[in-house]
């Protein structure tokens, strides 16, 4: 081959590379983090949990420090939320200013925050709030935008399902009359002047609830032999939840808001309920959460907007004992305290919307070595006596008063002492033992001003090659290319 001939394939592949990986946005699968309990595990070992099962986006209910400091240093994106009750506090410039300079900013420079919600499903349960919505959202919006962070960190609002007057057929959906021009009409001006979305909490489960005499139980589920048609539209609806998010894109576009995306911020199905709640069992909220997950993360989006990703987030990551209602409320988890799943939960490529995997953290194949969460703390106690002791590992980080001493725990503080030991050995993977305590990690377990410190090239790295960060570039986008390449090819 001529030398420019090699040049141009080489650019051609270079660009069908870049191409790929800005064009290919599949949707993605978040998690919330409810914390309405009184048995949960420390945020620090929640986000280890997300982490280890390639959970890449987490959203919480509030804005407490502590929670969202143990994301900081991870990849995981956090959505965080003005509750209902402060909403009044930001209903002018300087409050808002000075709680985006005080707390948010400096949060910023570690933690991901990625979107600030202003109220959840506020007119449906507080309609006496509403009015108070959209200043707060402007307001917060004009901190950001002071701070120079607007464009990192969107501002929207959570609605439920109920702000819809109908949502079936879905191409025939409005938003509720009385709230329609005054309410959602400027909310929805304000996300798309300033690059956000629409976020709903769309709940099949609720639905078929309120309505099982009209829906069935398998096109709640997304059973694909269950398919309901909108007759104006011919559109098919395998899964009420597509029909959901379909509706508030019509009742947008009615609007005239044909524009803005819609995020589904919660979703999910219970795994237990009372006597009369008995679709909310184990079998359903499997199946549901799995159809989720393959449906969002196969980039196939609504019937309506086709190929547009669906970013949901599924509710929640555990039970919480503390929720009022009915037993079903209470049973929302996915995962138990010491961070199993009650059922088969296929979280593959959960992080598929990123293009990160738990892997390829920070993108520099280091790895760490740190404790095994379900260690026994005698035997992180062992543990750790040793790599302090005999082992000569760096343990002043997590003396009281240093950055690394909260969260004052025997998994942390093994964690800090061992991944010490472990580097000082040049990562070699016998060092990571600690009795079957200890586990190599590619996730960079770096918090706040703890800093865990990292050689740049580890070992897991180099053996299994696992610290790239190629995604799976889909087959339309793969074949483009391959046609480019032999046309290019066929042109020498
Ligand atoms: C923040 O969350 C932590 C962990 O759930 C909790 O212990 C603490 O009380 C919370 N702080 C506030 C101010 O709510
Ligand atoms: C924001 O960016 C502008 C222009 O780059 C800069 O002058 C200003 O100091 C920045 N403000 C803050 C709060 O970082
Ligand atoms: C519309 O919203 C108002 C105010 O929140 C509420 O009173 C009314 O019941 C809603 N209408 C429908 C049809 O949901
Ligand atoms: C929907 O399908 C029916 C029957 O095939 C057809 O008569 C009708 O024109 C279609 N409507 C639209 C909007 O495509
Ligand atoms: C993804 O979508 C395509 C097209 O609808 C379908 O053929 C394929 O089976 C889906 N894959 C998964 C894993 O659901
Ligand atoms: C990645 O991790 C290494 C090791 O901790 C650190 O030095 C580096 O700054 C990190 N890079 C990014 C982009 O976070
Ligand atoms: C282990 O120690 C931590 C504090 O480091 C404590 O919170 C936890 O309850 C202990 N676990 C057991 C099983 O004793
Ligand atoms: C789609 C998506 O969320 N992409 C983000 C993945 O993470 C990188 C940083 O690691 C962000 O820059 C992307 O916006």
């Amino acid at each position: 081959m001529e030398l420019q001939a090699r040049i141009l394939v080489c650019l051609m592949v270079l660009f069908c590379a870049i191409a790929a990986s800005d064009v290919v946005r599949a949707g993605s699968i978040g998690f919330c983090y409810g914390r309405n309990a009184d048995n949960l595990p420390a945020p620090q070992v929640v986000a280890q949990l997300l982490q280890k099962e390639g959970i890449t986006k987490v959203r919480i209910y509030d804005y407490n420090t502590s929670v969202i400091q143990a994301f900081a240093g991870t990849n995981i994106e956090v959505i965080i939320t003005i509750p209902n009750e402060e909403l009044s506090n930001f209903q002018t410039e300087a409050p808002a200013d000075q709680w985006v300079n005080n707390f948010v900013a400096p949060l910023y420079q570690s933690v991901r925050i990625t979107v600030i919600s202003v109220g959840v499903e506020v007119p449906i349960l507080h309609p006496d709030s509403a009015a108070l919505v959209l200043p707060a959202m402007q307001n917060v919006h004009t901190g950001l935008t002071k701070a120079n962070l607007s464009d990192q960190i969107k501002v929207s609002t959570a609605h439920s399902m109920a702000i819809l007057k109908t949502s079936f057929p879905p191409s025939s959906s409005t938003f509720n009359d009385s709230l329609a021009t005054t309410f959602v009409g400027p909310i929805l001006d304000f996300l798309k002047a300033t690059g956000s979305f629409y976020m709903v909490n769309a709940y099949p489960y609720h639905a078929y609830m309120s309505e099982s005499d009209s829906i069935a139980l398998d096109y709640a589920l997304f059973d694909p032999k269950d398919v309901v048609v909108d007759p104006n539209t011919n559109l098919s609806y395998h899964g009420l939840l597509m029909a959901q998010v379909d509706a508030v894109y019509f009742a947008m576009e009615a609007m005239g808001h044909g524009e803005l995306s819609v995020m589904v911020s919660e979703t999910g199905w219970p795994r237990a309920g009372d006597a009369d709640e008995a679709v909310a069992n184990v079998q359903n909220a499997a199946t549901y959460n799995n159809n989720l997950l393959r449906l969002v993360l196969n980039n196939t989006g609504t019937p309506h907007r086709t190929g547009n990703p669906l970013d949901a987030y599924i509710f929640s990551i555990f039970d919480e004992d503390k929720k009022p209602g009915k037993s079903s409320e209470q049973h929302w988890g996915v995962f138990d305290t010491t961070g199993n799943t009650f059922y088969y939960l296929d979280l593959t490529d959960a992080d598929q919307g990123n293009g990160s995997s738990p892997q390829s953290f920070n993108g520099t194949g280091s790895t760490w070595c740190v404790a095994n969460p379900s260690a026994s703390n005698q035997s992180l106690q062992v543990g750790l006596n040793y790599a302090c002791g005999k082992g000569n590992a760096d343990c002043g980080p997590i003396q009281r008063g240093q950055p690394c001493f909260i969260p004052d725990s025997y998994v942390n503080h093994a964690s800090y002492a061992y991944n010490s030991y472990y580097q000082r050995s040049g990562d070699n993977p016998a060092a990571c033992d600690f009795g079957g305590t200890a586990i190599i990690t590619s996730e960079n377990p770096s918090y706040g001003s703890c800093v865990f410190p990292a050689d740049s090239v580890g070992y897991l790295a180099s053996i299994n090659g696992k610290s790239s960060s190629w995604r799976i570039i889909p087959c339309n986008i793969m074949g483009r290319c391959l046609f480019l390449l032999t046309f290019l090819l066929s042109m020498l």
